[in-house]
């Protein structure tokens, strides 16, 4: 059961909501709040109630289904069950399978968190494009891209500093694999040629 407000907001900004004298409706907009809690899908009621002047004919309630964000759907069928994808090992940052990928990761990547699969790590290389070297990054994904969360590919020259830069999107990507999936290829902003040292990664955010 959906709670309000903590769940949803209501156009009406009240729960109760009065139907005009003279009139036969009243219309009421509900917008989920995107929350980081994993709670399945819920479920909020409107019931007409009885009074006076008015009979109530039969179906006086109508439900409607709240479902989680996408990534804590994910987390319900990869864990089993509600309780597990409720508990630490499947936080966003957790690794419970111990492959080194958080599971808000995994989830970006298409991975599985219960079963270690570093082959779905984006790979690093150097590549030609417009005919200078860079540093590039690659990955997979469904598509369209799983919605909640953003994919952040970013490149430094500078460790120490830790400034990182948004990478661009290499000329023909993403590349559609028609099978459901996705390719995506970014480089890096500036060229490396030779041993010019370059960090690129990806960086996966909740929306
Ligand atoms: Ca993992
Ligand atoms: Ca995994």
């Amino acid at each position: 059961m959906a709670t309000f407000p903590a769940d949803y907001s209501l156009s009406s900004g009240s729960a109760v909501v009065t139907i005009p004298a003279g009139q036969a409706s009243a219309t009421v907009t509900l917008s989920p709040t995107t929350d980081l809690l994993v709670e399945g899908t819920e479920s909020a009621t409107f019931t007409l109630a009885p009074g006076f002047g008015y009979a109530l004919g039969s179906g006086v309630a109508g439900t409607i289904q709240i479902q989680d964000s996408p990534i804590d759907a994910w987390k319900i069928a990869a864990f089993g069950s509600l309780q597990n994808a409720q508990s630490p090992r499947a936080a966003d940052a957790a690794d419970w399978d111990g492959d080194g990928i958080a599971n808000s990761v995994e989830f970006a990547l298409d991975a599985a968190p219960t079963t270690p699969d570093t082959g779905r790590l984006p790979t690093v290389n150097r590549e030609l494009i417009g005919g200078s070297e860079y540093l590039t990054l690659t990955f997979s994904r469904k598509k369209p891209a799983p919605a909640g969360v953003n994919y952040l590919i970013e490149s430094t020259g500078d460790l120490t500093a830790a400034v990182w830069t948004p990478a661009v999107i290499a000329p023909g990507f993403p590349a559609d694999n028609g099978n459901g999936t996705e390719t995506v290829r970014a480089r890096d902003t500036v060229p490396a040629p030779g041993r010019a040292a370059r960090f690129i990664r990806l960086r996966v955010e909740r929306q």
